[in-house]
């Protein structure tokens, strides 16, 4: 029987990132995939100007009713970039709706990158944000994120321990499993760590660093990520299809990059994900 994930975020109608990425992400890896769009947006916000933005919060609810009627059970939820304080509010509430025994939770604390928030958010978005990190079994953010979720300043440099520290302190939020994506420790290397606060294991993931990062990069690691986790892998397996996979789809971007400078060439790299 197909495992049924259930992903909640934005469609940045042009752009390659959220929905658009997560959906084709999550079906070539043999999930079922629910969708509840949370805003429609013409393009996604990292480099565009002028972008339209529909704010769907007032229909979660609605959705989410109709859903309890049906008495829809989901292996997975996984949530990616929200638009508002409320939203975020609303989603706590889907989760305690819908989190049985056996579904795993995933969070992607999507607000910002390279130390700077994105377009919209404020530090009480943030505030807001690390309880729904909570009440998740796995959160993914990056660096900046990470400096957002425990109040701390952005850092470029730091060393194994430091990222030790940090994957300890963002399990103390509630979530027993926390990934920091984008990891460089400058030695040629850029991947993800792991800490699982069960076992207190850490794991990891590395490739050789290429220089580049084209928009959605976090949306394609954490949409495979999340299919992994939800198909039964181990943390170790899951980072390292979610790691491999970028790492390939980035590559697979390089020829174009100026054509495709608004997302990444992930469609060329789905085969990787149907043949697990
Ligand atoms: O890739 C994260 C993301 C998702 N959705 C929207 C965004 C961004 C990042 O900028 O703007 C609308």
């Amino acid at each position: 029987m197909l495992k049924r994930i259930v992903t909640l975020q934005d469609i940045s109608c042009f752009g390659k990132c959220s929905l658009t990425a997560a959906l084709p992400i999550l079906s070539a890896m043999g999930l079922e995939t629910a969708v509840i769009p949370t805003a429609v947006l013409s393009t996604h916000t990292g480099g565009f100007t002028g972008y339209t933005f529909r704010d769907l919060t007032e229909d979660i609810p609605a959705i989410s009713k109709h859903w309890e009627d049906l008495n829809l059970h989901f292996d997975g939820i996984y949530t990616g970039y929200l638009g508002s304080i409320e939203q975020v509010k609303i989603v706590t509430d889907f989760f305690d709706k819908f989190k049985s025994e056996d579904t795993v939770i995933v969070v992607d604390p999507v607000m910002g990158d390279a130390g700077k928030m994105y377009a919209g958010f404020t530090p009480e978005f943030a505030g807001e944000m690390k309880k729904l990190c909570g009440k998740a079994d796995v959160i993914v953010p990056n660096m900046t994120e990470v400096s957002l979720l425990l109040d701390i300043p952005y850092t470029e440099k730091y060393d194994e321990e430091y990222i030790k520290d940090m994957l300890k302190q963002l399990t103390s939020l509630g979530c027993p499993v926390a990934i920091i994506t984008g990891v460089c420790y400058g030695d040629g290397m850029h991947g993800a760590v792991a800490y699982d606060s069960r076992c207190d294991k850490f794991s990891s993931s590395f490739q050789p660093h290429i220089d580049c990062t084209p928009h959605g990069t976090g949306d394609i690691f954490s949409s495979a990520l999340s299919g992994s986790i939800i198909k039964g892998s181990t943390v170790q397996q899951a980072l390292d299809t979610a790691v491999k996979f970028t790492v390939k789809s980035i590559e697979a971007t390089l020829p174009d990059i100026d054509k495709y400078w608004y997302g990444v060439s992930f469609e060329k790299c789905l085969g990787m994900l149907t043949e697990q």
